[in-house]
């Protein structure tokens, strides 16, 4: 069984050949993204086991997709083929640092994974990993995916560790139900990434403290600060008496100063090195620092997944002393 599973929608992404509005934008170079299979090739490129469930169409985009993340070395045979809706595709600005200019345009709607549900999406695939990882991106796609976020995500005896990370994409709520969607998800996680700007945009709570008072729940909750870097907060051994709300354990980390190529992506590859220090049993400030050093790495790149830095280098700048950590 793998290590990791990772759900949800991947697309073909098309990076544009230089900055700009779309509009003025002539050619696109062909690349895939979709945060899931994102954090999916990042954690087999870390040596770790790893399958992608999602779904593509049978159609030479579904097929570019499997293929390449195939040959990250994630295990794709449980993807699904949708012999009638296409695969999905998106567009984005290249000079897009959270720009006024900043444009992301998905064409998605009623794509393939769309079609991902309780029926479509046998239980047995995704559930067999000592991790699954959602995002709330698949919550959005249509009513029959909110229903697998939500049978994914509830109790039950025998249930991988749920790593869930809010990834609140705009364009795709339209009806204004993210806020209360999201954090039911959330709530439902063992582990929860959020980045304190969305969690702005959506309960209207920047403080790391604020965004875990909303968020109890989740074992370990990571409030991502952008450039500045993370803090973790992770509840302790049950409290006794039982009443007594157990207790956290807060730590931060400060982000490494990196010279930003493209942002996107570096969400996914800050959970992807969150989530394998953890396997690795590690603790928290190693955590956090696998988190930005994967990070780092596909944000000095204009795609979405970079090559992470090999495991016993990642070690060595994750050891080194608080002074080089800022
Ligand atoms: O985190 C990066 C993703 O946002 C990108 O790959 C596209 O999955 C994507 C989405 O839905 O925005």
């Amino acid at each position: 069984p793998p290590d990791f599973v990772c759900l949800g929608e991947s697309m073909v992404t098309f990076l544009p050949s230089r900055p700009g509005r779309l509009a003025d934008v002539p050619s696109f170079a062909r690349a895939i993204g979709g945060a899931e299979s994102n954090v999916a090739c990042a954690l087999a490129a870390a040596g770790h086991r790893v399958r992608w469930v999602g779904r593509v169409g049978r159609d030479g985009f579904g097929h570019h997709l499997v293929e390449t993340i195939g040959a990250y070395g994630v295990d794709v045979t449980a993807v699904g083929r949708d012999p009638h809706r296409p695969t999905g595709v998106y567009f984005r600005t290249a000079d897009d640092r959270a720009t006024e200019a900043h444009e992301v345009v998905y064409y998605r709607a009623g794509s393939a994974a769309s079609a991902m549900s309780p029926a479509t999406v046998p239980y047995g695939s995704v559930a067999d990993g000592r991790v699954l990882h959602l995002t709330g991106i698949t919550a959005a796609l249509s009513a029959d995916c909110l229903a697998l976020v939500r049978e994914l995500t509830a109790p039950r005896p025998g249930r991988p560790l749920v790593s869930f990370d809010v990834n609140h994409r705009p364009a795709l709520w339209r009806d204004g139900t993210a806020p209360d969607v999201l954090l039911e998800l959330a709530r439902r996680a063992d582990l929860v990434f959020v980045g304190a700007d969305e969690a702005q945009t959506l309960w209207g709570l920047t403080d790391p403290t604020a965004i875990r008072a909303a968020l109890p729940e989740p074992g370990v909750l990571v409030v991502k600060l952008g450039g500045e870097g993370a803090v973790a907060f992770e509840r302790c051994a049950a409290a006794f008496p039982p009443e007594t709300p157990a207790p956290d354990t807060v730590t931060t980390v400060p982000a490494p100063r990196v010279d930003v190529r493209a942002p996107v992506g570096a969400g996914d590859a800050f959970a992807a090195g969150f989530l394998s220090a953890t396997l690795r049993g590690l603790g928290m400030t190693a955590r956090l620092r696998h988190g930005h050093l994967m990070a780092a790495a596909a944000l000095t790149v204009p795609g979405d997944v970079a090559v992470p830095p090999r495991r016993a280098h990642a070690d060595r700048l994750a050891a080194l002393d608080a002074d080089a950590w800022g």
